[in-house]
């Protein structure tokens, strides 16, 4: 390694000093009680439930209510009693999908609600149904629709309450306890004289001002937190709804938290959940790992959660927003969304299962894209590999110990000064041949970008932008200024049109150009980091609410979305250099709903602990339910120096999320995989190899979550909507709709795990084929789990495509036959799917693809184990929808065949195997346990050794 460089040595200064000022982390981040509308939600809260008679003053006035001449929508208006002349317009519509929007604004108001959160976070205005019919009564507008004609939306008038129900039954009430609250803009000096006229009354008087928004005015015209004032030159405008599901008892979703899937109550005794869930994009150093506090990304979209429904609630607010969670009863709901600006645009997404909320879901803010089939394979990162030859060493060492690996990371060191996208060339001098070397084996590269620009005349990033002017301006109009890494810098305001093709065009290798990316390749990816913005020096670690934003909106407007543009933009850039172009990768730490279009997340600056491990499932999980599949925790833990024990428990962990990468603090150990002693080791490089084996599943995975927004890992309650047993399980999953089962080892010297099967179901055990027995009514099984082990069971009735030969990359895989494991469930049958396509252009929109449905099913004694082409029976799949059987990429890799395929659970030894209209082939029958039997034990396992045929065409074998 070499010496201390400049820029290390003002790194490690500006890091000291970064690392000391948040050594009591607690005390960076607000509580509720310490943000003015926070406060002020759960006071109206507190006297709502403490009131007798507590009725909520808005209402809707009848005689406004107007039907569009489609009959689709209706807008009326709202008004308060306490403020008759302040006026409010509600708009209800139900879309295509039954997916009701109901949307409140302030109308003529002093000044206008940020209403643009949408625009950022759906993929298109939604299609609203045009069957719906409207009808006015005197008590309120109702509409029944649905394919059963059973779901009902009802806006009531008076207290003003939307219903949507189901079967008579209600799934989603909002200000069903009276809590919705928009605070109106008002001027200072107005609201003095109504409060002072309150003075004089009675204070708790029912319906008067006090006994609604309290007798101070709390926190409305200006906040301070530590050193930091926030001007608040708009005054109050938060919003405040409540939300009951009267029906669920488990709500899941608003990631990211640290904390289980299901989510806890936070009204309760709890005193980690005495706060609200909180909502504010935020740099937590050292977070909890069980905690309401809000961390990197915010996505506003609720599953709340029964044996007979499942339903959704999405809530398209920007704004910092804190949600209170409580259960009347075991079986009932109730939550509370306090934000602090904002219209109330809420989407209640009716189900009834989880997978119609997906669907619903990714309606209205789209799917992750296929990634490049690389992304799926092993990331190997750290702050930092130091040099160009350090890279060279790491990827020298990982050959020498038959390690695969697809990617190197670059962290910040690699930048001059941290200016990004120029290289420190005494460090990195020649990073095309770097990146070339890496490259020449299919690997690639990712090196970090972040938002905040070295404010320097010798940075041209900085001095363009400032030239542009999109740089984020401070509420007196001038340039913003704060402290990151790069010290005094300034942040590119990603709202601003103007900003898009600029930072676009800073990835095409340019011409002539001495500071772009001249020096890169198509081979180097990117990672967003810090884009909540972190900044050292600011409120919460972050921009300053009264900063101003393109538009003239506040950046307490959209902060939570600011994080998302980043990505979005970069990966626009990633695709556009390149011709024809390529897929992108981006890695994002900061993200809200819809961001899953732009690229992968991770869980940001976990701890080396086995809590920290344990609870990176259950966040994995939240991000996943929310859209974000493509996501993982770093691997290892990021602080710390995790002994080889943790670590291999890590990689076991790390090899089933969906983005699996090693990531390590500048001031840990070196913990590459081949620097552990034997056996850990060993068991790293099986590990390791075992993902790689598994990369068809992978991808067939992100497939399908493409194609319809089912998450990539499934959770219990997702598999199993009807089994309340599986409802808080969050440390086992499935992934995507294979089959496979897996319950990651999160605690020291374990011996075995409990696995919970909730059907009448054979689960085979993947690597010792033992055959365990569920039942309908929910059954744990012990499965083993020493150290070289992971709990990975297939699931009876499921065939697990895989390529079984070791290889330095995955790109090196591309002609290597595949293996198929039929797992025959207890009716003697088995189905899976096997997508493939290039893994690296936009071909497979074009139909480029290989799609094909393995069954097996009885036939007379034995079986009879076909492949079929799946593409051409997606009709609705708008990218196989120009599928060719004859495409390029099946032209590419037609010679590719099948080299093996193993059956569990036959129930007696065949007495021979063919080719169906052809040759006998050669096989191997170990006698076992059956699937449709009862008995426990070690299944029978009939292997086909080379049956010859190929993976793109059709073909039938005959067990007889
Ligand atoms: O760029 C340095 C780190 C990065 O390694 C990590 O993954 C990010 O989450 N980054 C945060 C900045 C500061 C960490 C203390």
């Amino acid at each position: 390694m070499k010496g201390l460089t400049f820029s290390s040595v003002s790194f490690l200064l500006l890091f000291t000093l970064f690392s000391q000022s948040l050594a009591v982390k607690h005390n960076d981040f607000k509580t509720c009680s310490q943000s003015g509308f926070c406060r002020r939600g759960r006071a109206l809260a507190e006297r709502a439930n403490t009131t007798p008679r507590w009725q909520s003053p808005y209402s809707l006035d009848p005689s406004s209510i107007s039907v569009s001449s489609s009959q689709a929508s209706f807008t009326a208006g709202i008004k308060s009693s306490l403020y008759p002349d302040i006026k409010f317009g509600l708009d209800v519509r139900v879309q295509e999908d039954g997916v009701v929007r109901v949307r409140m604004d302030e109308i003529d108001g002093l000044r206008k609600r940020y209403d643009e959160a949408a625009g950022w976070a759906l993929i298109a205005e939604p299609l609203v149904n045009q069957d719906i019919t409207w009808t006015v009564g005197k008590k309120d507008v109702r509409a029944t629709y649905g394919p059963k004609k059973d779901i009902e939306v009802v806006v009531e008038f008076q207290p003003l309450r939307v219903v949507l129900k189901r079967g008579g039954k209600e799934q989603v009430v909002v200000n069903g306890r009276g809590l919705l609250h928009m605070e109106h803009f008002r001027t200072k000096s107005e609201a003095k004289e109504i409060k002072e006229g309150e003075e004089a009354q009675e204070p708790m008087q029912v319906n008067s001002l006090a006994w609604f928004e309290g007798d101070s005015e709390d926190g409305y015209w200006e906040e301070s937190f530590g050193s930091h004032k926030d001007s608040k030159p708009k005054g109050p405008e938060s919003l405040s709804v409540d939300i009951e599901f009267p029906n669920h008892g488990h709500v899941y979703g608003i990631p990211q938290h640290a904390t289980s899937l299901s989510l806890p109550t936070t009204t309760g005794d709890d005193p980690f959940y005495s706060d609200p869930f909180r909502l504010y994009n935020a740099d937590v150093f050292e977070y909890l790992a069980s905690s309401p506090m809000s961390l990197y990304g915010s996505i506003p979209l609720m599953h709340a959660h029964s044996a007979d429904s499942t339903v959704g609630v999405f809530h398209v607010v920007a704004s910092e927003t804190w949600i209170d969670i409580s259960h009347p009863t075991t079986k009932s709901t109730n939550t509370h969304w306090i934000s602090e600006s904002g219209i109330l645009d809420l989407f209640l997404l009716p189900g009834p299962t989880p997978e119609a909320v997906f669907k619903q879901y990714a309606t209205l803010t789209g799917t992750a894209p296929l990634p490049a089939h690389w992304a799926l394979a092993y990331h190997q990162c750290r702050w930092n590999y130091v040099s160009s030859d350090d890279v060279r060493t790491v990827a020298k060492r990982f050959d020498e110990e038959d390690m695969p690996v697809d990617v190197f990371w670059l962290d910040i060191e690699y930048a001059e000064e941290h200016k990004y996208f120029i290289w420190d060339k005494k460090t990195f001098p020649d990073p095309i041949e770097m990146t070339n070397d890496v490259a020449a084996v299919g690997r690639k590269m990712v090196a970090i970008i972040d938002p905040h620009l070295k404010r320097t005349s010798n940075y041209p990033v900085y001095e363009q932008a400032k030239e542009l002017d999109v740089l984020v301006k401070k509420s007196d109009n001038n340039e913003y200024e704060g402290w990151c890494w790069t010290g005094s810098s300034s942040w590119v305001d990603f709202f601003n049109p103007a900003s898009w093709s600029w930072w676009a065009s800073l990835f095409k290798m340019q011409e002539g150009k001495t500071w772009s990316w001249t020096q890169s390749t198509e081979d180097i990816y990117v990672w967003n980091d810090m884009n909540e913005p972190a900044i050292f020096n600011g409120p919460e670690i972050t921009m300053p609410k009264d900063n101003v934003h393109y538009g003239g909106w506040e950046h307490r407007d959209v902060h939570n979305i600011n994080g998302m543009l980043f990505p979005n933009v970069t990966s626009q850039g990633l695709i556009a250099r390149s011709d024809p172009p390529k897929r992108p990768f981006v890695l994002t730490r900061s993200f809200y709903a819809g961001s899953q279009r732009f690229g992968a997340m991770w869980t940001g600056d976990n701890m080396g602990t086995w809590e920290h491990m344990a609870v990176g499932i259950k966040m994995v999980l939240a991000n996943s339910i929310a859209g974000m599949s493509f996501a993982g925790s770093d691997v290892g833990g990021f602080f710390g120096n995790p002994e080889s024990e943790m670590l291999v428990r890590w990689y076991q962990w790390g090899i089933f999320s969906p983005f699996f990468r090693a990531h390590a603090h500048i001031d840990t150990k070196r913990r590459e995989p081949y620097l552990l002693d034997e056996p850990y080791k060993s068991m790293l490089r099986d590990i390791l190899r075992l993902r790689y084996s598994m990369l068809p599943v992978w991808y067939t995975a992100f497939r399908e979550t493409s194609a319809t927004g089912l998450p990539v890992l499934r959770p219990q309650y997702v598999m199993f909507p009807q089994d309340t047993n599986g409802f808080a399980i969050d440390d086992q999953f499935y992934v995507g709709g294979s089959g496979l089962l897996v319950k990651p080892v999160t605690s020291p010297g374990a011996k075995d795990a409990s696995v919970y099967l909730a059907e009448n179901q054979v689960y085979y055990d993947y690597f010792s084929h033992k055959a365990y027995r569920g039942s309908s009514k929910g059954k744990s099984v012990t499965v083993p789990a020493e150290l070289h082990q992971v709990p990975v069971l297939i699931r009876g009735g499921s065939v697990i495509p895989t390529r079984e030969r070791p290889r330095r990359s995955s790109p090196l895989m591309k002609n290597d036959p595949f293996t198929l494991r039929v797992a025959l469930g207890s009716a003697s049958s088995a189905r899976g799917e096997l997508y493939l396509d290039d893994g690296v252009t936009f071909s497979h929109e074009k139909g480029d693809v290989v799609f094909r449905e393995f069954t097996a099913g009885k036939a007379g004694k034995g079986i009879r184990i076909s492949s079929t082409d799946l593409a051409a029976a997606h009709p609705g799949d708008v990218a196989l929808s120009t599928y060719d059987k004859q495409n390029d990429f099946v032209k590419s890799i037609e010679k590719v065949k099948v080299e093996k395929i193993v059956v569990l659970g036959l129930g007696v030894k065949p007495s021979s195997v063919k080719i169906e209209g052809g040759e006998q082939l050669e096989f191997e029958f170990v006698e076992g346990v059956a699937a449709d039997g009862k008995k426990e034990g070690v299944a029978s396992v009939l292997t086909i050794k080379n049956p010859g045929v190929l993976i793109t065409k059709d073909w039938e074998i005959v067990v007889a």
